[in-house]
């Protein structure tokens, strides 16, 4: 078993679609480990996202991610990082799977419902980015 870092963005909250993507989260096998909702500062929302930091689209997804409460979750499953990349699909829901949870709940590129770590690496340090070695130290057993 393994473990990775999704949030729930605030265009898919905002919405009312959190609890249908938890479910569809659920129900492709992943454990919530640990959960909460929090609203991202803008030097939060730059810092997690600072490897885009200079790319055309930074300034807007900064916006976005500081525009209503967020949900940040671990999830535990087999192979989790990479399930998880292949259970929400590609970044642009007109380009992922059918199926997928930004196929079926994404705006767009931009406002695109669901964040999963890209590697083991980046799991570890995005679930440190929103849970306490204390919080993540008390999932176990
Ligand atoms: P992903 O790993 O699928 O979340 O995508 P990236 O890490 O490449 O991008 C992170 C976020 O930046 C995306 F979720 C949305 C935003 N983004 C854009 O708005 N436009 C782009 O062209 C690429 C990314």
């Amino acid at each position: 078993m393994s473990r990775t870092l999704a949030i729930i963005k605030p265009d898919a909250v905002a919405s009312g679609k959190a609890g249908k993507i938890l479910a569809h989260l659920e129900d492709a096998g992943f454990t919530v480990r640990a959960l909460r909702m929090t609203r991202l500062t803008r030097a939060q929302a730059g810092a997690f996202y600072a490897v885009h930091q200079g790319r055309p689209f930074y300034d807007e997804l900064v916006e976005f991610m500081t525009s209503g409460p967020v949900i940040p979750m671990i999830l535990e499953a087999e192979d989790a990082v990479t399930r998880l990349r292949e259970v929400i699909g590609a970044t642009d829901p007109a380009e992922a799977a059918e199926g997928t949870v930004r196929r079926l709940y994404a705006e767009s590129k931009g406002r695109n419902a669901i964040h999963a770590s890209d590697s083991d690496e980046n799991a570890a340090v995005e679930m440190a980015f929103f849970f306490s070695r204390h919080e993540q130290l008390g999932l176990e057993g």
